[in-house]
């Protein structure tokens, strides 16, 4: 079967559901739906270690891949997240070349990075035995670096050239709101479409992955239209919002 990895590799895009609240419950339900893998949100959204744990398995039970947003430079959990089964990996603020350097360090086995022996739960839900997990582990996880402020965007190819770091992920938010000096928080603003592009384009000249995140389907769309191939969409709130809105108008 194909992984995730090598998914992405091939051109697919893939359409991932992010989930801020730590209840693996919700990230099963959503693994159930359609999206094609499931991130979990650990910087913003209020995802802990354990329910990143409990939340992983549930998404995998349920036959999709499992990605998780660490905090800004918990590295660290980086770690942890893969060993819990983690297939994706995104990291926010990863604004020099040395940021990227301990993301690589952190998630990729030696010789490419430092990553530490430990994965006995991913072993436990992919199915792998230790040679198999150690001769993959590099190529069947997928680590992005987050291209969302003025100095990352400044440093993007550096970043894309780094052996290790399989792509970038553009955050529009905070790249409104460096871009503009703090004066705006506009993640669909017009003037952000040349830097968007810019970031797609450069990691395709790379050969590296794309990915995004979208408040909504049309701004996936336009994201995949660019070339973006892993295209984040949620929380979880906004699901249910919408979900209860729908049954409410129902009624009407
Ligand atoms: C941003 O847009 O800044 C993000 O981090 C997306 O989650
Ligand atoms: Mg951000």
């Amino acid at each position: 079967m194909m992984t995730l990895a090598d998914r992405l590799r091939c051109g697919e895009t893939i359409y991932s559901g992010w989930i801020a609240t730590p209840e693996p419950l919700i990230a099963e339900v959503a693994a159930r739906q359609g999206f094609d893998c499931v991130s979990l949100d650990m910087q913003h959204g209020l995802h802990d270690p354990i329910s990143v744990m409990r939340s992983i398995g549930g998404i995998v039970h349920a036959g999709k891949p499992a990605g998780v947003r660490v905090p800004v430079g918990d590295f660290a959990m980086a770690s942890r997240a893969l060993d819990m089964g983690a297939e994706i990996i995104i990291a926010p603020m990863i604004n020099s070349l040395a940021d990227a350097e301990a993301l690589v360090a952190a998630t990729k086995y030696p010789p490419i990075g430092g990553r530490s022996w430990g994965p006995a739960r991913a072993m436990m839900l992919h199915g792998l035995d230790p040679s198999t997990q150690l001769a993959t582990g590099d190529t069947s996880s997928i680590v992005l670096a987050m291209i969302e402020t003025r100095e990352a965007a400044d440093v993007v190819d550096d970043i894309l050239a780094l052996d290790g770091i399989d792509g970038v992920f553009m955050g529009p938010s905070d790249l409104s709101v460096t871009l503009s000096d703090g004066q705006e928080i506009e993640p669909a603003a017009e003037w952000l479409d040349e830097p968007i592009k810019r970031i797609v384009d450069r990691a395709g000249e790379a050969g590296k992955i794309a990915g995004a995140f979208a408040f909504n389907a049309t701004r996936a769309r336009a994201f995949a239209s660019l070339g973006y191939r892993f295209i984040a969409m949620g929380p979880d709130q906004v699901y249910l919002a919408a979900g209860i809105r729908a049954l409410l108008d129902g009624l009407r």
